[in-house]
């Protein structure tokens, strides 16, 4: 498989995280998102993925993934263990819930496109930027701290999409300077996830582009 990635990406962390828990082998494709107003821009890689976003994961079929969460799901579909949902349904839906507060509530809100256009076209000064960033965190974070119970993971004793969705969002926040003190049962999770090799691997700092 190939995954069109950045090492700071944090939906794209989410896929690697789950293609070595799966213990897929992958290439990785570097796309830089910053440098020349962002590669991703360009032709060749719209071409690929006409939201010029990443990641995107090309099966050795040559089918060609976009969006994280289709992309765990078909890996989870297609490479079944470790299983990345409990099996009963309302434990599924829960932990979907989890993820989805990160991938849907969060992260839109808050990745470069969004933090780009706040800059350029509405003339935003960083300070106003960084509060902004900050709040959604926050407010994301605060309703999957009261939902969590370490076990060690965010559901329990294995690792699903929750984590897989919690972990590069809580990378993002350090980097951004969120303070974490309110949240210790994400911060737990957190330190718990990290300690497995499929994470540590996936981290932006352990990634061939990382600068
Ligand atoms: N919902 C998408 C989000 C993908 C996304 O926003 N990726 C960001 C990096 S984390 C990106 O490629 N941004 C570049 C841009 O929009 O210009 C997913 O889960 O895959």
């Amino acid at each position: 498989m190939k995954l069109y990635s950045y090492f700071r990406s944090s939906a794209a962390y989410r896929a690697r995280i789950a293609l070595n828990l799966k213990g897929i082998a992958y290439e990785t494709i570097s796309i830089h998102l910053v440098k020349e107003g962002g590669l991703n821009r360009r032709p060749e890689y719209r071409a690929i993925n006409p939201q010029m976003k990443v990641p995107t994961l090309v099966t050795p079929n040559g089918d060609v993934l976009i969006q994280s969460l289709a992309i765990i799901d078909y890996l989870d579909e297609t490479h079944p263990e470790p299983p990345l949902l409990p099996k009963d349904p309302i434990a599924r839906a829960k932990t979907r819930g989890l993820a989805q507060i990160i991938a849907c509530d969060i992260h839109p809100l808050n990745n470069t496109a969004p933090l780009r256009y706040l800059k350029r076209e509405m003339h935003q000064e960083q300070s106003a930027i960084d509060a902004w960033y900050h709040h959604w965190v926050i407010e994301g974070f605060q309703a999957f701290e009261t939902l969590v119970r370490p076990g060690p993971y965010a559901c329990g004793s294995a690792v699903t999409i929750a984590d897989i969705f919690l972990v590069p969002q809580v990378a993002n926040a350090r980097r951004l300077n969120v303070p974490l003190d309110d949240f210790p049962k994400i911060v737990a999770i957190d330190a718990a996830c990290l300690k497995l090799e499929a994470f540590d691997r996936a981290q932006p700092l352990n990634q061939p582009d990382a600068e």
